[in-house]
């Protein structure tokens, strides 16, 4: 009987409880709330020039005819960035020689281009800058080709010197032939 009893105040206990949870649930008490509203995350940009240009609309800067042994040409190239993100490397990464892969003579295995960073900014290749690659225009050896700067976002920009050295030669087989060439930059975040 005792039992009994003990069980029937457990099970009206119970019964308060869970109506005293229920009734929890629909007070309406003090809060509080705030949103931050218009939150945006948008994507910046990288935009590598050459000589002012993007992409390749930027005119060659070696347009050379007639030239022969021991003939040497320096152009200098300035690169910048106006996208919004800033590049820590520039690379060289490739040059496309055209006519490629012929039989000799080729006349890109004759000239020798240098690639100087123009660190002191002079338009000068002298004792302030570095050299960054010297082969001949059809070495495989031109495959990205850190220039060791990076260029700042909103314009920044740093020049490169190129030298291109005819070979001396008496190889007459390389009369009158010729080669166009792409120079192949990239910027990298
Ligand atoms: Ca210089």
């Amino acid at each position: 009987m005792i039992t009994m009893n003990r069980q029937i105040v457990m099970g009206i206990l119970s019964i308060f409880a869970v109506t005293a949870l229920v009734g929890g649930a629909t007070f309406a008490l003090f809060s509080s709330q705030a949103s931050n509203n218009e939150n945006t995350f948008g994507a910046g940009t990288m935009q590598l020039r050459i000589n002012g240009d993007e992409g390749s609309t930027s005119s060659s800067v070696f347009s050379i005819a007639n030239a022969k042994p021991t003939d040497v040409f320096t152009q200098v190239i300035a690169l910048s960035n106006t996208g919004s993100i800033a590049a820590t490397d520039v690379l060289l990464t490739s040059i496309n020689v055209t006519p490629s892969n012929t039989p000799p003579p080729n006349l890109g295995d004759i000239l020798t281009l240098d690639v100087y960073d123009d660190f002191n900014g002079n338009g000068i290749i002298d004792g302030g800058d570095f050299l960054r690659g010297s082969a001949h225009l059809t070495n495989p050896a031109w495959l990205n080709i850190s220039l060791g700067f990076g260029l700042a976002g909103g314009g920044g920009s740093h020049q490169i010197i190129a030298r291109i050295t005819f070979d001396d030669t008496d190889d007459n087989s390389y009369q009158g032939i010729g080669v166009n060439f792409n120079l192949n930059f990239q910027a990298n975040q």
